[in-house]
């Protein structure tokens, strides 16, 4: 077992801890997570943006996107879709690839009103080695005729588009758990049940089933063909997902993935802050444990369950938390806290210009073009996760005592690979706003003491995820490198004024490490 004691003692003005940690997996860890943990979902409408097209393809998205595949052996997995997803309709005369129609009373952030043109699809041909999941339109496809019409002609675009090297899986329609009662305006009448839901579903899938026998042949196997489902928004909404299935949702035996959705809490939601909300991961473990009780309550369906859409607060993220790197600091305990409780991959969710976004695509007068700070963070959980392509890995939570930090241990090939520190407390690098190393207070270190496998080296690396406090948007490093835009297009950059290559010393079977507030760490053992 993976017992931790946390003995807490001041020393001086920092605190000293120390970590026990166990050799070996624990007993009840769960089976050795799947390629592409660490993955993506990008808004439908924004799509075009962050993959570009044949002929201006994104190559800083790709570079970025390849950061992580060289650190865990796979390129994450792009699920396309999201809120905009079942507002498109298909315009083959189109001449670009979308347009749409910001309504800043139902959405400031994306268009709810879309048109895609053929060349929509032409942004699956940019990023190579990836596989997608792409979304198609149940809000409207199941509301009216030109909606209907939609789903029909998007069938052959999108399988001839991605074909077997790019599709992953397919998915019919965005949390339709909210259809009745979206804040962006209902696409189905109050009556809306489970059971209407999985006839219509049912009913919509059957009709790209026929598309892709009719245009892809190729795509319609039980190993090519198949879906997320039901990619609910939450647990307790108006449907729930445990009666969807109850209803027949899998009567066709093609739902190959549970998906769910997960967002910590609202952005306007009154009372959330980075400390209290995201950097607090006694938050974290409750919002994540009740999606490990819904896997619990769905394993007789014997599905791999993920989580297809999820980011730190819902309506886009809060400006000042969101996009700051305490974020990143929350992404790293929220996906490894979900890899410790079987969860079988995680795609954050990211648009233009949203709060929560991992990078900015593309200029615009919103947000600036660039690497973000959630980034960053997701770094950090590749780099805890080594390639899953070529070892087992397990992820144990350690419980510590307080909710302002977080640890986890990393088992490759059932052997003690890695350990992550995380330290959520905040530490404020402006004061009241003002950008200022003036802070008065000085940044508090963590001094923590961990033991070490017995066949351990002697030396210990580590590595640091660093910026000047929880409040910066900009000055990320991991391990001493930059991923930014403006120093070469988001490939890993060496950055002169970090240290790295960082070495704790081995004493007694234990090794000291210190870690700021607002900082992580991870150790490597092998
Ligand atoms: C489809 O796009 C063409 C070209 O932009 C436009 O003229 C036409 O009005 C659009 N049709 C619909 C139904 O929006
Ligand atoms: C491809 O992207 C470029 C840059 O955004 C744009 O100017 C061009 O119109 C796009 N081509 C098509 C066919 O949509
Ligand atoms: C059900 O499928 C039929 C075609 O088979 C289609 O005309 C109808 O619009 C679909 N209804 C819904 C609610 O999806
Ligand atoms: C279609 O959506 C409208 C709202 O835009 C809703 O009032 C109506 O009930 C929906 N119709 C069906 C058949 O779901
Ligand atoms: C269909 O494929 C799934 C994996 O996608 C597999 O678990 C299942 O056994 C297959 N079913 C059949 C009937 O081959
Ligand atoms: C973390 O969240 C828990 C549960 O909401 C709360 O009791 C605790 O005070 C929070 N801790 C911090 C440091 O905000
Ligand atoms: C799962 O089942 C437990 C026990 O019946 C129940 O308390 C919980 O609400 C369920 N959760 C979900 C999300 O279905
Ligand atoms: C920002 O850009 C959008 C289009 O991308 C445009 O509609 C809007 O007017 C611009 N706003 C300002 C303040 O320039
Ligand atoms: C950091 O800044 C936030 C937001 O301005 C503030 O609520 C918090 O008290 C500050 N924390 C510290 C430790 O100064
Ligand atoms: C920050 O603002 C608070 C309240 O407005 C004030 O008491 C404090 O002195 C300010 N701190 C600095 C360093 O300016
Ligand atoms: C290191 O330099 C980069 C700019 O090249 C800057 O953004 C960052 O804040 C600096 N980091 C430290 C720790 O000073
Ligand atoms: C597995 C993986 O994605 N590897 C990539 C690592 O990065 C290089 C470019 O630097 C790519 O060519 C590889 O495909």
């Amino acid at each position: 077992m993976a017992v931790a004691s946390l003995i807490s003692a001041f020393v001086g003005s920092s605190i000293a801890s120390s970590i026990s940690v166990a050799q070996s997996p624990p007993a009840a860890a769960c089976d050795p997570i799947p390629e592409a943990f660490v993955s993506y979902s990008i808004e439908f409408s924004s799509f075009p943006e962050f993959a570009g097209n044949n002929s201006s393809p994104n190559v800083f998205s790709n570079n970025l996107l390849n950061n992580l595949g060289n650190l865990t052996g796979t390129k994450p997995y792009i699920r396309v879709g999201g809120n905009t997803q079942d507002y498109y309709l298909y315009n083959a005369s189109l001449k670009t690839a979308l347009t749409g129609i910001v309504v800043p009373s139902r959405s400031p952030d994306y268009p709810t009103t879309i048109s895609i043109g053929p060349s929509y699809f032409e942004s699956y041909n940019t990023w190579p080695d990836t596989k997608f999941v792409h979304g198609f339109n149940m809000g409207l496809g199941g509301n009216n005729s030109a909606g209907w019409e939609t789903l029909l002609e998007t069938v052959p675009l999108a399988c001839k588009a991605l074909g077997k090297e790019k599709l992953l899986w397919w998915e019919y329609g965005n949390e339709p758990d909210l259809f009745s009662t979206s804040a962006q305006g209902p696409v189905r009448p109050p009556s809306w049940n489970e059971a209407t839901y999985v006839s219509q579903w049912l009913n919509g899938t059957r009709a790209i089933k026929r598309q892709l026998e009719k245009y892809c042949p190729g795509l319609t196997s039980n190993s090519t063909y198949g879906y997320l489902a039901p990619s609910f928004a939450g647990l307790n909404n108006h449907l729930k997902p445990v009666k969807a299935f109850q209803s027949g949702l899998d009567a066709d035996k093609d739902i190959k993935i549970i998906s769910s959705h997960n967002y910590i809490g609202g952005a306007t939601q009154p009372g959330v802050t980075l400390q209290g909300t995201l950097m607090n991961h006694t938050v974290t473990a409750k919002s994540v444990d009740a999606q490990a009780q819904l896997q619990k309550n769905l394993s007789y369906l014997g599905l791999p369950f993920i989580l297809g859409e999820t980011n730190s607060l819902y309506n886009q993220g809060k400006p000042g938390l969101s996009n700051a790197f305490g974020a990143a600091l929350w992404g790293i305990d929220f996906n490894l806290y979900c890899a410790s409780v079987g969860i079988r991959r995680v795609h954050m969710h990211m648009g233009t210009n949203y709060r929560y976004q991992s990078w900015q695509p593309v200029q615009t007068n919103i947000t600036t073009l660039g690497t973000k700070p959630p980034y960053y963070g997701h770094v950090a959980v590749a780099a805890m996760m080594g390639n899953l392509k070529k070892e087992k890995t397990r992820i144990a939570n350690i419980k510590l005592d307080t909710d302002t930090e977080a640890a986890y241990a990393a088992y490759s090939n059932d052997k003690l690979s890695r350990v992550a520190i995380i330290n959520l407390r905040q530490y404020n690098y402006t004061v009241n706003g003002t950008s200022s190393v003036l802070n008065p207070v000085k940044r508090p270190s963590r001094e923590y003491t961990l033991n070490v496998p017995a066949d351990c080296r002697d030396k210990i690396g580590v590595q640091r995820l660093y910026a000047n406090g929880s409040d910066a948007i900009s000055g990320i490093s991991w391990d001493g490198l930059s991923y930014n835009w403006e120093l070469d297009n988001g490939k890993p950059v060496r950055l002169h004024n970090v240290t790295t290559g960082e070495i704790v010393k081995v004493k007694d079977g234990t090794v000291k490490v210190a870690v700021l507030d607002s900082e992580a760490v991870i150790l490597s053992f092998q």
